[in-house]
Formats: structure tokens, sequence, C-alpha cells
């Protein structure tokens, strides 16, 4: 059997193909990767997905994978029907939004995985294989001229030690680079951002502890039975980065993708951080949930190589942060988790604070808050302002369907782009923060109903902060990339990263 999987998804991350491809190898199936990286919302024209679909006919696979969030909706969609209507191998849909609205997507794939695909996918292939059919696959849910079957749910895989790395074969994996069908070279890895920044994604572990309304967690956690959050033992998470570093010679850092990297126990942390550094020893990012970031984790993690910690405030109002998001971070938490990354602000260069905003259930008051808490934060950090997509079957998705702000799933909602916040003064007040001090932030916040406090913002954002700001990023961008040209071989990693990091203007 010949496998296919696809990824629409913008980076060559891709965890979840790179997971199942590794395991269909490890049984000995023959698969093989087809990235399709493409910006957000910029969907592939009648040509481009009649492209796609002949390089996928002459593969001849027997059977497609693709892996889909809710924003690839779109792209999914039109590529199944083109496949469909040029080869006859079935297509299995799987991924996040699969695994949370499997009848809708039923309605395009032949089969939906829900949940973790590794054991449903060897167990499909094997059945197929042998010429049988899946209709006893638990999380498969498949079309049959007898109607839908839909299989109960296994429980998570509970022991991730189990499974074998992402696949990073690069001679079964094509990438669609700038038009043409072409094998994923140094080249094109580093044309995406986390290749750009020279670091790598990896993740130790599956699930969070926590349940935040507007987050798929808090849909994933009822699909399917097992305990929720687990962890890779650190030789394992270790293990596959000693591959990676191998394999990338030019690696400059890692990134942590898991959902909240500072949980479990210092057991854990302890023998992560000797084997970290003593087999790793590059840079590294990862993400955190304020609650979680204590003084005794940044004293063990800064001098295993920790540079950058995004976490999320996500909103400065109490009211919004606990009763409709339900976050389990007090403001309290959150200016503690502040100050100890600040203590460490020479080695811990890159503190991200994610916001979310355009909100419904908020009012400009709860904007006004949230940008109250930044502006009194200490300077630098990272201010990362995300609009609100109420993505289905999360919490929040469903009050805001039951008090009518959104009408549920459909294409107007997937393609809601994450990035672009409503182009309000405080939206745009916020923006400035990191880059403003904190005494003009809330000069601007307490005059901002009068018309000349708008008129005074308004000079100061287009004429300084777009304007002349901008400009001097833009040479300064020039200087330092210039800079790295010359240097980076001779420099520091961690301090490649972070000047690559600068680079990005949020
Ligand atoms: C890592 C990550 C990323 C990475 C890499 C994504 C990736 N797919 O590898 C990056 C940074 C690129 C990313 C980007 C985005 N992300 Co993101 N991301 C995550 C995160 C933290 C982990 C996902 C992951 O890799 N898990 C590990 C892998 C192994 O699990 P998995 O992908 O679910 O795959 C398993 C199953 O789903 C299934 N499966 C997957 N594919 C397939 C295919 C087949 C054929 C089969 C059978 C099975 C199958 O089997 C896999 C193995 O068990 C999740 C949070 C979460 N809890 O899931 C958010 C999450 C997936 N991201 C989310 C979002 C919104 C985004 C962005 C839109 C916004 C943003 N943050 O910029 C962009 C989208 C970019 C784009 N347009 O393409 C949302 C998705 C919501 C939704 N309903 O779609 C999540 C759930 C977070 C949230 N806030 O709720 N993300
Ligand atoms: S802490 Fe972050 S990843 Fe966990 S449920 Fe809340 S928003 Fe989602």
């Amino acid at each position: 059997m010949k496998v296919l999987l696809i990824s629409v998804e913008n980076t060559l991350v891709c965890f979840g193909v790179r997971m199942i491809s590794a395991t269909l190898k490890r049984e000995g199936w023959d698969t093989h990767i087809l990235f399709l990286p493409r910006e957000f919302n910029d969907i592939e024209t009648a040509e481009e997905i009649d492209s796609i679909a002949e390089w996928v006919t002459a593969l001849a696979p027997d059977i497609i994978g693709i892996s889909l969030m809710s924003s690839h909706w779109r792209r999914a969609v039109n590529l199944t029907s083109a496949i469909h209507r040029l080869c006859r191998a079935p297509v299995v849909w799987g991924g996040i939004h699969p695994t949370i609205a499997p009848d809708e997507c039923l309605e395009h794939a032949d089969i939906v995985c829900v949940g973790e695909g590794e054991e449903p996918m060897v167990e499909l292939i094997r059945a197929l294989s042998a010429g049988e059919t899946a209709e006893s696959i638990s999380n498969l849910w498949l079309r049959t001229p007898s109607g839908i079957v839909r299989n109960p749910p296994r429980d998570r895989k509970t022991h991730l030690d189990d499974l074998p790395y992402p696949d990073h074969d690069d001679e079964t994996h094509t990438v669609r680079f700038r038009g043409r069908f072409s094998p994923v070279t140094e080249a094109v890895w580093r044309s995406y951002i986390p290749g750009f920044m020279d670091t790598h994604y990896v993740m130790s572990s599956r699930g969070c502890p926590h349940n935040c309304t507007y987050c798929c967690n808090s849909a994933l956690r009822e699909v399917t039975g097992g305990p929720y959050l687990r962890r890779r033992s650190p030789a394992h998470f270790v293990g596959e980065m000693i591959e990676i570093k191998n394999r990338f010679p030019h690696l400059k850092g890692f990134v942590f993708m898991d959902d909240s990297f500072f949980y479990g126990n210092t057991d854990w942390f302890v023998s992560f951080c000797t084997l970290y550094k003593t087999h790793i020893g590059l840079p590294f990012f990862c993400w955190a949930n304020p609650a979680a970031v204590t003084a005794d984790r940044i004293d063990m993690l800064a001098p295993a190589g920790l540079v950058g910690v995004h976490v999320g405030l996500e909103s400065g109002s109490e009211r919004i942060s606990e009763d409709i998001y339900q976050r389990k971070v007090s403001l309290e938490q959150f200016y503690r988790c502040m100050d100890v990354l600040y203590t460490h602000r020479r080695q811990i260069g890159d503190i991200r604070v994610d916001v979310i905003t355009d909100n419904p259930y908020e009012t400009d008051e709860d904007v006004a808050a949230t940008i109250r808490v930044l502006s009194y934060l200490k300077k630098p950090f990272f201010v990362g302002i995300v609009s609100l997509i109420f993505y289905p079957r999360t919490v929040l998705e469903q009050w805001a369907v039951r008090d009518g702000l959104v009408t549920g799933g459909n294409d107007a909602l997937y393609n809601q782009e994450f990035f672009k916040y409503r182009p309000t003064m405080l939206n745009r007040l916020m923006r400035t923060v990191p880059k403003t001090p904190g005494s003009v932030i809330r000069f601007f916040l307490r005059h901002r109903s009068v018309r000349w406090g708008r008129v005074l913002f308004h000079i100061f954002y287009w004429g300084y902060f777009i304007g002349i700001r901008r400009q001097m990023m833009a040479v300064r961008r020039r200087v330092l990339l210039t800079y790295l040209a010359l240097f980076e071989r001779i420099m520091d990693p961690a301090d490649v990263v972070k000047m690559r990091v600068s680079l990005i203007d949020f």
C-alpha cells in the first residue's frame, strides 16, 4: 500500500502528519508527505488545485490522508473534490477540525479520524491491504453504502514514549513551493518562519491541564477518553532533539510547542535540564501558562538555555478572564510571572504576552483594563494581539451561538484571520504598549473619549508609530540582516535567535 499524507498548514511544522507518517513507516508502509503551505486565506485557484490533484494522481497512492485545522476547511474541501475527480483512492481527513466537527467533514471526506490518528491509521491500512473494510476501527467515522458508520472513540495514547519521533525523512517529502513541486531542501525550510529563525519545533506533551472556554482544549478533552495531559520522558524528548540536531547542523535553537511547557513534576524538569544541557545546549523558547511560571522552574530552565517565554494574559479584565474565559490565572499570578521573567531578562530576551481582542462580550472598559495591565509591565516584552475566533465546539462558541453572536460553524468563521484584529483606537493603542512609556499609554486611555485625545493619539500612531518608527525598524532590519550574514557563523546561537526574533515586528 502506498500512502500519501497532505498538510495544508502554513508552515512545515505539521506534527500531525509527521507523527502519522513515522508510525506508518515503522510498520513498513510506503509513506509520502506533500506539504502545501500557504498564507492564511490564500486559497488555491482552480488551476492550482488541478495541478495538485494531477501530481497526487501521478504518485498513485492507495490512500490519501489530509490533516486540517478549522482555518484550512475551504482548502481541504477544494482539494478533496479535485482528488475525487481524478483519483479512486479514498481520502481520510484527520486533525483538530475533523476531531471536533466530524459530521460536516464526512460530507467531503470518505473517512474521518476523530482524535489521535496513529493507531487508527495503522489499523486502517492493514485492513485495506488485507481487502477488509474499516467498519469497526475505533476513532474512524466513514461513509458506507448503507450509511454513516460512527465507530466509538478509543482512549488516548497514555505512553507517548511508545510513539516514534516525527518523520523528517525528506527523501519521501515534497513541498509545493513558489508554484512548483520541490524536495524539502534547506533553502525551502528556511523560507518559513521557524526556518527563518533557524529553530525547530518540538513537543514534549499532549493536552493541557486547563480548560479555557475559547480554546480547543475545552472541546478536545471531551472527544475521546483516557488521561488528557500526557508527557514524554525527558530521555525520549531529548532523544528526538539529538536526532534533529544531527540532521540540521545549522540549527540555532528549539521551540517547545507544548500547550503549557511548565507543568509537570520537578523530577521531570531536573532530568530534562541535565540531559538538555549535556546533549543539546542550544537556546530554546516555550509557551507557558503564567500560573505555572515559578521562580524555581525558571532558575532551573534558564541555565539550561531558556531564552523565550510566551505567556497568555488574554484579558486584563477580571470579569472577562474569570467569567467569560474561565482562566484559572489571577492578575496577581500574572504579575508574579512577569516579575520572575524580568529578573532573568538578560537570559530570557523574548517575553511575549498574548492578548485576545475583538470579543463581543467585552466592553470598552474591559479592553482598557487589558491595556492598563500591559502598561504597568516592565519592558522589554512583545505583545501578540489576536482577534477572537469562536472555534467550533468550544465552550465559548456554544455560548455565543446561544446568545445569537455567531451562527455556528461556516466558511466565514473558519476563514477569519487570527492576527487581523479590528482597526479600533484601543487595539492600536494596545499594539503600541511595548514600545511606549506606560504613562503615555495611560494618558491616551484617560483621554480616549474626548476628541482632542483621539486626534492626538492618531497623530502619535500614524506619525510616529507607523511612520517614523517603522522607517527606523526597516533600517535596523537591514543592518541586522547584514550583520547576521557576516557574523552568524561565529556568534553565540542564543544571540542569533534573539536577533532574529527581534526582527519580527508584532
Ligand atoms: C503546534 C501547534 C501549531 C503549530 C504547528 C501546527 C501543527 N499542526 O503541527 C503552528 C505554530 C504552525 C500552529 C499554527 C496555527 N495554529 Co496551532 N496549535 C498547535 C498546538 C499547540 C498543538 C498541535 C499539535 O501539533 N499537536 C500534536 C499533534 C501530534 O497532534 P494533532 O495535530 O492533533 O494530530 C493528531 C490528530 O489530530 C490526528 N491527525 C492529525 N492530522 C491527521 C491526518 C490524518 C490523515 C489522520 C488520520 C489523523 C490526523 O493524529 C495526530 C496524531 O495523533 C495546538 C493545540 C492543541 N491542543 O492541539 C494548536 C491549535 C491546533 N492551533 C490552533 C490555531 C488556531 C492555529 C492558527 C490558526 C493560529 C495561530 N496560532 O497562528 C495557526 C494556523 C496556521 C495555518 N493557517 O496553517 C488551534 C486550532 C483551532 C481549530 N479549531 O482549528 C489549536 C487547537 C489551539 C487553540 N487555540 O485552540 N499551531
Ligand atoms: S491554558 Fe492555553 S492551551 Fe491550556 S486550555 Fe487555556 S488557552 Fe488552551
